[in-house]
């Protein structure tokens, strides 16, 4: 009847629809009833009131239906609950991380973080939620597949899904959150098996890539105009830095054309350390989510907005430090689960071709908790 995305959210809408038109049946009864009394027990027709007795029989049967109704819509509720709490064991994991005003995803076992969701078909997939423990709470929520929960600063909680349809759909913050609030959007995409693999590959790729640092401190270079910074500054900046900069739609939000009052200047080595680490005490987060390429694309947007001749250049001294603090050209080591099949292959070919079976029958998948070949032996 509605657009639903799973089996689970037809069922919720089965238990909505069931439930409101029980509701919307009494409410008509029960109105109609009371219109007639009054209609027909007006003073004008019904001079004299009469006394009534109680009537054992009918006191048992009003007592005794809406009892059976709500414990019928609770159980009706309780089943699709029992369902949507018990996560599947090997449901794949996500970390979503809300923030204002935008969503966070983490893929732990594969290093990856980005902003939109991408998921296999035919897959359980575990939402870990949570909220920036500075901030507020948010609520993380799929309309297509009636599933909704709270992000509470400090607190775990935690929703699933089972991808079941191939698309694209909404996600959408569902707490009132603060001035950003409607524009808290993501989507979730669900792809074929093999387009997800593509996916990933192509995003552990990109997320690991080290920077080249001639390259990286030039504005105009292809790597980093390749990174759309316009795209980048509009999702994650733009709420609290202004459209063009000014800042000061949040209190103390930097403006970014003059270099008054910074904290770590508006050098590259400085924003960087600001994307990286955040400003400690204010609204000025850590964005280490975003690839290195992204945080340095963003240190020349920010850079961009200054006017005057006062931006400060940074000596070698400085950007070699840099390169050290957060090991910008190093390319980081990639641990990964890896598909069972794949790790049960390199065990045979390890063991000489013996007792890859042993090892599929105990291991589990812990077995399969290898690390993955680019870069996991160093
Ligand atoms: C939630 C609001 C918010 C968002 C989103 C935000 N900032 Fe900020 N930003 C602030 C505030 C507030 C300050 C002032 C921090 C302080 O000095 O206490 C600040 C300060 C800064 C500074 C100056 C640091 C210094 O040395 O003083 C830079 C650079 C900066 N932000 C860049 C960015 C970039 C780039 C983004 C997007 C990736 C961004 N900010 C997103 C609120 C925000
Ligand atoms: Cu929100």
């Amino acid at each position: 009847m509605f657009l639903a995305a799973t089996d689970i959210a037809r069922e919720v809408d089965n238990a909505f629809l069931w439930i409101g038109g029980t509701c919307l049946l009494l409410l008509v009864g029960v109105t109609v009833t009371m219109l007639w009394f009054v209609f027909r027990y007006h003073h004008t027709r019904h001079k004299k009131a009469a006394q009534i007795e109680g009537n054992l029989a009918l006191e048992i049967t009003w007592i005794a239906i809406p009892t059976v109704l709500v414990i019928w819509m609770f159980f009706k509720g309780y089943e699709g609950f029992k369902v949507m709490r018990n996560v599947p064991p090997d449901a794949m994991q996500i970390n979503v991380i809300a923030q204002s005003w935008f969503w966070t995803f983490e893929y732990p076992d594969d290093k990856i973080v980005t902003d939109r969701l991408v998921l296999p078909i035919d897959t359980s997939v575990r939402f870990n939620l949570s909220s920036k423990i500075d901030d507020v709470t948010h609520s993380f929520y799929l309309p297509d597949y009636r599933v909704k929960e709270d992000c509470v600063p400090g607190r775990d909680t935690h929703m699933w899904i089972h991808t079941q349809t191939l698309g694209t759909f909404n996600i959408f913050c569902a707490e009132f959150c603060g001035k950003d609030h409607a524009l808290m959007v993501s989507s979730l995409e669900v792809v074929t098996p093999e387009e997800y693999e593509l996916w990933k590959e192509r995003m552990i790729a990109e997320q690991n890539k080290p920077l080249d640092m001639t390259t990286a401190i030039d504005p105009e270079s292809e790597a980093i105009l390749a990174r759309d910074a316009d795209q980048l500054y509009a999702t994650y900046c733009a709420t609290c830095h202004g459209e063009n900069g000014m800042g000061g739609l949040v209190e103390g939000a930097r403006n970014f054309t003059t270099n008054d009052d910074w904290t770590n200047g508006n050098s590259i080595s400085g924003i960087y350390q600001t994307l990286t680490e955040g400003i400690p005490g204010g609204q000025m987060r850590s964005f280490s989510q975003l690839s290195k390429w992204d945080r340095m694309a963003l240190v020349h947007k920010v850079r961009s907005y200054h006017r005057g001749d006062d931006l400060v250049v940074d000596t070698p001294e400085a950007l070699a430090e840099l390169d050290e603090r957060y090991e910008l050209t190093k390319q980081t080591p990639v641990k990964r689960r890896l598909p069972i099949e794949r790790a049960m292959q390199i065990l045979t070919v390890e063991q000489g071709g013996e007792g890859g079976a042993e090892v599929g029958a105990e291991g589990g998948t812990e077995g399969a908790r290898l690390e993955g070949e680019e870069g996991g032996e160093e």
